[in-house]
């Protein structure tokens, strides 16, 4: 399947509640099921340290992270809407706090080169350049990927650092 108008995207996925790596393989797997979405590459999974409020002193597990790219004829709009129908398939419970744990997370990272800035809708994804578990996975699929007014993925990702995140597999 190839689509004539066909954006590439990348999406980030992150878990932290019930089984992380199986529940971010079936966020994948999902994604490549939505109509108007072709699937072409999956990072590693990666296991990375919560980012928490610097407000909280709650702990939270650690995070499964991994990034998807895909090719789309859905508007960045119609993605996102997608992305978060997803999230409530999988049992996704909404809450109004911004760093709760969550057993499915799905985020539109970039789409093409566009710059988004409406309610409910930033592109590129707004932390993206401070979140080693997004920038390392990213760079993973394509260190050459420019997150428009930033820069290179790879570049972004090197810079950074590993602090906290390692493959799934190497983790203790
Ligand atoms: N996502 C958050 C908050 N904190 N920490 C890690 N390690 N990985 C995440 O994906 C993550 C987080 C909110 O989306
Ligand atoms: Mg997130
Ligand atoms: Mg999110």
């Amino acid at each position: 399947m190839s689509f004539p108008d066909a954006t590439t995207a990348y999406i980030g996925l992150g878990a932290n509640l019930g089984e992380p790596a199986r529940q971010v393989l079936d966020a994948i797997d999902r994604l490549a099921r939505l109509n108007g979405v072709k699937l072409s590459a999956a990072s590693s999974l990666y296991r990375s340290t919560a980012l928490i409020s610097p407000y909280s002193a709650t702990p939270q597990n650690d995070y499964c992270n991994a990034v998807a790219a895909i090719e789309t004829e859905l508007s960045p709009q119609n993605l996102m809407a997608a992305l978060l129908a997803i999230e409530t398939g999988m049992g996704r419970l909404r809450t109004h706090q911004r760093w709760s744990s969550r057993c499915i997370d799905l985020d539109l990272l970039l789409y093409g080169d566009c710059l988004i800035d409406e309610p409910g809708l930033t592109v590129p994804h707004p932390e993206i350049t401070k979140r080693n578990f997004v920038l390392i996975p990213l760079a993973e699929l394509n260190p050459q990927v420019m997150i428009p007014a930033v820069g290179e993925a790879g570049k972004l990702a090197a810079a950074i650092g590993s602090d906290g995140i390692q493959r799934w597999d190497d983790a203790a």
